[in-house]
């Protein structure tokens, strides 16, 4: 298969599929304002592990910020305006957050990215997260703006079909990957975290999804 090939050619990092662009070390300088922005989103709405469809506990911790905010329970994934814990809507979206998210896009060839919805993932040693599309947006076309902060993690990068086999792209602390375009239904996930202490985020790895989940 073309597509196997082109993923696993030898020597350094892998070709990103069409539509991926990796923005290596984009949002360090933004470190200091992204974790008080996750602190204060955090005081309001704590990380807190979500059921899956299937009755399983993720090994992720999350929580959201912006107008809409993904959950998952017994009954589904979907979108909502208030957080089940606490019955309020989820914080806003930190300014940071959305600024950095539209200058990745920017830089990535999309012009007027307004992300409405931020999920933060907070991964602790030995958290993962398993192959997945994710297609609970209103608009398919906007990218997603994704920021690694903290431990480095291993991405696992599938195909238009959950049997394609995953190419495995590193991630570190800093790294901005923005999905548009053809990429935006692929299988995606997170190997299991390895242990360790990142000097300024911690024994953790933090992910931030920013995306437009309703319409604009
Ligand atoms: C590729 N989170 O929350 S973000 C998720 O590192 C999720 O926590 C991962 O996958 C994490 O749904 C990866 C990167 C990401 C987000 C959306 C995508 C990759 C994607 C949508 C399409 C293809
Ligand atoms: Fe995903």
């Amino acid at each position: 298969m073309i597509e196997l090939d082109l993923f696993e050619a030898p020597g350094g990092v892998p070709p990103l599929p069409p539509g991926v662009r990796l923005l290596e070390g984009f949002a360090a300088p933004w470190e200091p304002a992204l974790l008080t922005g996750i602190e204060q989103v955090v005081a309001e709405a704590p990380y807190r592990h979500m059921i899956t469809p299937g009755g399983q506990c993720m090994s992720v911790a999350m929580t959201n910020c912006g107008s809409a905010g993904w959950i998952s329970d017994r009954s589904g994934y979907r979108y909502t305006r208030i957080d089940p814990h606490s019955g309020h809507p989820w914080p806003t979206l930190p300014e940071s957050f959305s600024t950095l998210a539209r200058q990745a896009a920017e830089a990535a060839g999309f012009t007027g990215f307004a992300p409405d919805a931020c999920l933060i993932n907070r991964y602790a040693p030995g958290a993962r997260m398993s192959l997945h599309q994710d297609r609970d947006e209103h608009d398919l076309a906007a990218p997603i703006v994704s920021v690694s902060l903290g431990l480095p993690a291993v991405f696992l990068l599938g195909g238009l079909e959950r049997r394609a086999r995953p190419a495995r792209l590193p991630l570190s602390h800093g790294d901005v990957i923005v999905w548009g375009g053809a990429s935006r239904m692929i299988f995606h996930g997170v190997a299991p975290v390895a242990e360790g202490l990142h000097p300024g985020v911690g024994r953790q790895r933090i992910n931030l999804t920013l995306r437009r989940a309703a319409p604009a």
